[in-house]
């Protein structure tokens, strides 16, 4: 099942159906630990509608976004290449191995962009890349509900000067992209799951990848339990995951750049960088 919030309201996708629910409160559905039974249960009182998959907006509302990192082999690798010149390196080395994970914040609802909007870098940084993220919805208990698709744009060569720049290298304004919707699955999602990202610059592709989220060194619920150990989120909060695919360092992204990030079952987040 899916779940989209759009100009029309809150359509949920079911069996490639959509229904139009009655629920106005994007906060209260989404912090559901029971999610799935609740949009079933609803669907049965609706009829579908036509919908041509227009006015999708972020599915975000009171939620924080908060982020991973080094979850994967290739970001622990990236990120000591960029930071061996400021002595970082063997940060990057250390949380890969250690039992805590690197957590930080990284966007408030306002400054987050839906699918179809612009993305930007920032005007003091030389060496962008979007990070392609598995992102989980996790109610105010702590549960994973749903999942979406995350862009956690990054500055390279602000990161890299010094570990302790990270927040400025992450968090500024349209620096994250989540959507185009949560998908509310049954189960968990399968971790034999594709991300792929591909970048467009003039129409031609520039960069494309894949990695399956088993790639992960980490499992999604001991992030999650990480996240809401010591913090509460009344509305619930969005996990991005860490990136497995960066590409080469002699890749950095421009203006115009149209970023496709893709995962099976969720759909495609497309951004293009302002
Ligand atoms: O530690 C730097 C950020 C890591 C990150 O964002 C990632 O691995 O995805
Ligand atoms: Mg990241």
């Amino acid at each position: 099942m899916k779940l989209y919030r759009t100009n029309q309201g809150i359509i949920i996708e079911a069996s490639e159906k959509f229904y139009l629910s009655n629920a106005t409160n994007w906060d209260t559905y989404i912090n559901q630990d029971n999610l799935f039974e609740v949009l079933s249960s609803d669907i049965q009182s609706l009829s579908p509608i036509s919908w041509n998959g227009e006015g999708v907006l972020a599915p975000i509302v009171n939620q924080e976004i908060w982020a991973s990192g080094v979850t994967y082999m290739r970001s622990r690798e990236a990120r000591m290449e960029e930071s061996q010149d400021s002595g970082g390196a063997d940060f990057y080395a250390k949380v890969y191995e250690a039992e805590r994970p690197e957590l930080f914040f990284k966007s408030t609802a306002a400054r987050c962009m839906g699918t179809g909007e612009k993305v930007r870098i920032r005007k003091d940084s030389a060496w962008n890349v979007p990070e392609p993220e598995l992102t989980l919805m996790i109610t105010s208990s702590g549960k994973i509900v749903g999942y979406t698709i995350g862009n956690d744009m990054s500055s390279r060569d602000i990161e890299g000067e010094n570990p302790l720049y990270l927040p400025q290298a992450k968090s500024y304004d349209k620096a994250a992209a989540i959507g185009p919707c949560v998908y509310v699955p049954k189960d968990e999602i399968s971790l034999d799951t594709q991300i792929s990202i591909e970048i467009l610059r003039g129409g031609n592709s520039m960069f494309s990848n894949s990695i399956a989220i088993n790639r992960m060194k980490r499992k999604l619920a001991d992030l999650a339990h990480y996240l809401f150990r010591e913090m509460s989120f009344p509305n619930g909060a969005f996990l991005m995951t860490g990136t497995g695919i960066v590409p080469d360092n002699d890749f950095t992204l421009l203006s115009g750049d149209v970023v496709n990030i893709t995962i099976e079952g969720i759909g495609t987040l497309s951004n293009e960088v302002e």
